[in-house]
Formats: structure tokens, sequence, C-alpha cells
């Protein structure tokens, strides 16, 4: 790919920043306090507008309900864009309730059901006020022991939710039905992998598609392949980056795992170029989003350097010499191939990245450029240290 063309495509990309990820949170042991973290929605997007006017290509925010609850959503929307983003994703919470210590739409109960399909639909209004395309479902649901519940009822009862809040999209918008290995149920999780999630999708419709997260998984399998094969399916709606080293962690894009990283953008940017007609439409619309919340780092240059890895990956990706890898793969020579794409990898494209910002006016190393603002000393002045928690806070 020429230098035009691939600057063309990095000002393309799109990586939506989490709001959870700039208010204080932590693990299950300790929520330690950073000074000027954002203590309501609108220093989130105060601070997720700080990210893209750094990196010019975090332009939206994916809210998180009831934790960014307004009055009036439709003001929420207008003050998002006076700071230059969108609102991106709405994820429903229905996981903090106490009725929903037994799950929320897999609970047996059927009044606990209807109450968290009862927020699924609200969160559908919320998406009308605010204009966001995706409603971004998980669900903590699941069992702890053999026997606690009926495991085929169980997928019965979230097939059905899952149908209604379907049926109830607007045209034009989707859901995307992320899943996880375990935790917080650690026997049986209802949405366990991404087989469970597409075999939902598939019977749901059109508008049902699967959302990856890069923390769901087992140590050893291949994301990139699911990859793969979500978007030969036209199902794949969506990523949640963060690394993963034991679970949950949702640490910094691409700090443990950079060639995974490319790996599954080698994917997306295959898929972008396919001429099958459904695979690149379904590439084309993807949701790039952050699923991280930050417990020991500064948040703001922490999804700073997560946009920044995004970037690097897709970069490297773009540069592959598909030609090459094709004639390689056709001739059988299998290391001929695996060198071409790793020549891809090995590639400094940190030069060729400074320049691109250079040319859009941006920093062109937006972690300095953060670090010599001032904003997080203003922002530490203004807001202060929040009162954090010991252990045991909302997210884990
Ligand atoms: C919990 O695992 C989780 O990290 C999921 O990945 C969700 O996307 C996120 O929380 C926000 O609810
Ligand atoms: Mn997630
Ligand atoms: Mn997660």
């Amino acid at each position: 790919m020429n230098t035009h063309d691939l600057f063309q495509a990095l000002g393309q990309q799109r990586i939506e920043t989490p709001s959870w990820g700039y208010g204080n949170s932590g693990t299950r042991f300790k929520t330690f306090a950073a000074p000027g973290a954002a203590r309501d929605v609108h220093e989130k997007i105060e601070d997720a507008a700080e990210v893209h006017r750094l990196t010019g290509i975090a332009p939206s925010v994916a809210l998180h309900i009831p934790w960014d609850e307004v009055e009036d959503y439709a003001e929420l929307r207008r003050f998002a864009e006076s700071r230059g983003v969108s609102i991106g994703a709405i994820n429903p919470n229905v996981f903090q309730d106490d009725p929903y210590k037994l799950g929320s739409i897999g609970n047996p109960v059927p009044n606990v059901r209807e109450r968290a399909i009862a927020h699924l639909l609200d969160c559908v209004e919320i998406m009308r006020q605010t204009g966001s395309r995706d409603l971004s479902l998980w669900f903590a649901d699941g069992t702890n022991y053999a026997g606690q519940d009926d495991l085929r009822a169980r997928k019965r009862r979230v097939r059905e939710a899952l149908q209604r809040v379907h049926d109830a999209l607007p045209d034009g918008t989707r859901m995307l039905v992320e899943y996880k290995l375990f935790e917080p149920a650690f026997y049986a999780t209802d949405l366990f992998d991404w087989g469970a999630a597409y075999a939902h999708c598939l019977a749901i419709g059109d508008k049902a598609q699967v959302l990856v997260d890069l923390g769901h998984h087992a140590q050893s399998v291949n994301i990139e392949q699911i990859v793969a094969f979500l978007l030969d399916e036209g199902r794949l709606g969506g990523f949640h980056f963060n690394a993963r080293r034991y679970a949950d962690d949702d640490l910094i894009v691409g700090t443990t795992n950079p060639f995974e990283l490319f790996c599954i953008y080698a994917e997306l940017v295959a898929a972008e170029q396919s001429s099958d007609n459904l695979t690149r439409t379904t590439a084309r619309n993807v949701a790039y989003m952050i699923d991280q919340s930050h417990n020991i780092e500064p948040k703001v240059e922490a999804m700073v350097q997560s946009v920044l890895n995004c970037q690097e990956a897709y970069a490297k990706a773009l540069l592959i010499d598909w030609e090459r890898l094709a004639a390689a793969q056709q001739a059988g020579d299998v290391l001929e191939a695996y060198r071409t794409l790793t020549d891809a990898f090995r590639t400094d494209v940190r030069p060729l990245l400074a320049e691109w910002r250079r040319s859009e006016g941006l920093p062109e190393d937006p972690i300095v450029a953060h670090r010599t603002s001032g904003y997080q000393a203003n922002v530490a002045g203004e807001r202060g240290t929040a009162a954090a928690g010991g252990g045991f806070p909302v997210k884990s």
C-alpha cells in the first residue's frame, strides 16, 4: 500500500473509548483513588474528548447505564457534541442490583427477567435519544454449582429475552452480544463463548451480531480465527479491546500481546478488502471499542496509549504484502507466508505514524503532549481526589 492510501486509511480509523475507563475503578481487593478521575458522565465525556483531541481517532464514547444515567439524554448528546465527540454504544447494566443475584435474563424468576428486559428496552430508548447505533450487551448471568439451575432452561430464557430486545431495535441499529469464558459465574456462564453468542444471534435476526472482548477467552484460544469466522459469516459486530493475563483484568490493549493484536487487524484489513460483499460490509461496520478500567495507571494517559497501540497494529496490518502472501499460500510455502506476515509486523511504523499526525495537525507524540499540556494537573485541581473504595467495587 502506498503512503497516500495508508494515510487515508489511518484517517478513517475509529476507536471508541468507554466512559467507565475514566472513573475510579479497581479490583476486588482495592480501588485506588486517582487524582482528577472523572466523577460523573460529563467529566468522563471531557476526558474522552481529550483522548480524541490528542489522537484524532477516538471520536465517540460508550455509556454504561445506570452508571451514566441523566435526566436529559438529548442534552447529554449536545454536551458531547460541543466537546467534539459523539455518544457511542449504550451498555445496559443488569448485574449490580440485588434481584440479579441469580442472574438477569437467565434468572429462574420471571419478575426478575422482566425487570432486566425492561431496563434493556429503556436502553434502546436511550439509544434513540443519544443517536447511538449499538446496544452492547454483556451479562453476568450463570451459575456457580452443578445442579444450581437447569442449563437448557437458562439458554431458552436468554434466547427469549434477546429476541424481545432485538425486535424492539429501530432500523439501522444493532445489538452486539458479548460472551465471556467465566466470572462472575464460575461453574457455567450463560453466554460462555463465541459459539453460544453466534448461535443466539443467528436465531434471533439480522440486527444481532457478536462482540469479541479480547479479555474473555482461555489463554490458548486463537482469537483471530474467531474473528475470521465471524467476519465470513457476517456476524462480527464489534470489539472490546484490552489485554488479558489471567482473566478479565482489562489491561492496556496490545501491551502483552502485540502480535495477536496485529493478527486480528490483519484479518480485518483482509476482510475490508475482500471481494465478498457480506464480508466487506461486515468488516467496514465493525465497532472498534476499548473496554478497560485502569486500576493503577493514569486514566487518560492509559486510554491514549491503548488507542495508539490499536493504531500501530492497524498500520502494520495495512503494510502486509497480500500478493506475496497469497502466492506463498498457493505454493504451500509455509515459511515464506509466515515471513510475509512478520515482515509487516516487524516494520517500525512509529516514524510513519508521527508523520501522519503531523499531516493531520495532531501532536506527534500524544502521550508527551498530554503530559506537558497541564490537563492532568488541571482536572486534579478542579475535581480533586474522589473517595475510592476498599475492596469489591462494582466492576473487576
Ligand atoms: C465484565 O467482564 C466487563 O468487563 C465486560 O467485558 C463488559 O463489556 C464490561 O464489563 C462493561 O459492562
Ligand atoms: Mn467487554
Ligand atoms: Mn470484561
